[in-house]
């Protein structure tokens, strides 16, 4: 079998999405997920001008060695759009693997570990009794782990609030540490005490926090037993992660922004963390996290791989193929679709009873509609900035 022809599809059912198909000779074809939330175009610029032109009348089965030839063989290696292109191919290769094997890819990379796989989803609000109701809503649907967030007083647009952040020009948030600090705590013991302690509960800081202020935030979070509490600091101060692995007992979770297990090996091999949250559009796809997964095992670090909106249901499924398969499996993040996504894409995992399945089908268990996909164009969308009272660039 060999490699035919590579459409790189991008469309905007509700929020733009990059999707690889891979076609094959005999009919076959793959589907992967290539979506980098604000910079879309120049994965898709990248797959369609360097990479796919590479892959003409390669065997789809070499897997490894068309992941290493791509990586390598950029020399200018890793990044965030590099390694999201390569996903984009490496799923699609695996969903070509599991078709041509007539089983579903998580029988490929082992078979089920687990019967069902534990989610969580987003609640925010803009204040305390907003996120309650919601939390109420989505434990009334099953939910058995939430993520909360809610706004800042006196902050233009928190994190996790504001409910369609991507626009034609980056949105300008404000934020200051000092009124996070004081109203998240207030927030859980609000939470703990109005909907009790059976629930999952996390929180995302979103790498905006300095160690001293990590720190305070994740010993005062303590006593409201945090399922994890993410991304403390910003992806350059893994370091920072020591001082406060050392004086708290909040389990920790970060990763999203990594892009190769190189990223994330200080703080696995040094225990740093409780979870891992690769995002499989953003490290080079299934390969990679299998890898990322065993490297994990080995330091009893578990997986909570990232789920946003902002990748698509073949990410999603390929997503819950290695939490089937994989033994220090932790949470499976699923933020809810835009509703014109099932237009486009056919296949998603399955919600019932605050766990997620997904059906034994060939390959990842997923199809485009090629037509449906041409009736959202593009739309170029920014991601927010976030600014500090001083004006300066702080994360977002
Ligand atoms: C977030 C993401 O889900 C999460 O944990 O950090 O929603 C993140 O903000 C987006 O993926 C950015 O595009
Ligand atoms: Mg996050």
């Amino acid at each position: 079998m060999q490699i035919k022809n590579i459409k790189v599809i991008v469309t905007s059912p509700g929020r733009n999405y990059v999707t690889v198909k891979i076609e094959t000779d005999e009919g076959i074809y793959g589907l992967g997920d290539a979506t980098l939330n604000g910079r879309e175009l120049s994965v898709a610029k990248t797959l369609e001008e360097y990479l796919a032109p590479l892959l003409i009348g390669k065997d789809p089965d070499n897997i490894e060695h068309i992941w290493q030839y791509l990586y390598k063989g950029a020399y200018w290696r890793g990044g965030p759009v590099l390694m999201t292109a390569l996903a984009g191919i490496d799923m699609a290769l695996w969903d070509i693997k599991g078709k041509v094997a007539g089983l579903p890819v998580y029988s490929l990379l082992g078979g089920k570990s687990r019967d069902k796989i534990l989610c969580y989803t987003h609640v925010f609000g803009q204040n305390f009794q907003e996120v309650k109701d919601e939390a109420l809503e989505k434990i009334a649907e099953g939910y058995k782990a939430l993520r909360v967030q809610v706004a800042i007083p006196g902050l233009k647009g928190t994190y996790g609030t504001v409910e369609d952040d991507a626009r034609t020009l980056p949105f300008v948030e404000t934020w200051d540490s000092r009124p996070y600090l004081n109203i998240i705590p207030e927030l859980f013991e609000f939470l703990r005490t109005e909907i009790g302690d059976e629930i999952h509960l996390i929180h995302d800081s979103h790498e905006r926090l300095q160690v001293s202020e990590a720190l305070k935030l994740a010993k005062e979070l303590e006593k409201y037993d945090l399922l994890f509490l993410e991304d403390l600091l910003k992806p350059e101060n893994k370091d920072g992660f020591m001082q406060i692995r050392n004086q708290t007992s909040t389990p920790l979770a970060m990763g999203e922004l990594f892009n190769s297990k190189w990223d994330a090996l200080l703080l696995i091999k040094e225990q740093l963390i409780d979870y891992i949250r690769c995002d499989l559009s953003h490290i080079g796809g299934i390969t990679e996290a299998m890898k990322i997964a065993a490297l994990a095992e080995t330091f009893h670090v578990k997986t909570a791989w990232h789920g946003p909106a902002d990748i698509s249901p073949v990410a999603h499924l390929a997503n819950l193929h290695v939490d089937y398969a994989i033994t220090n499996f932790g949470i499976q993040e699923l933020a809810e679709f835009p509703d014109q996504v099932d237009k486009v894409f056919k296949g998603r995992p399955e919600f019932r009873d605050g766990y997620l399945t997904i059906p034994d089908k060939p390959g990842l268990g997923c199809d485009i509609d090629e037509k449906a996909a041409a009736e959202y164009p593009y739309k170029k969308a920014y991601l927010p900035i976030s600014e500090s009272p001083d004006g300066s660039v702080h994360e977002w």
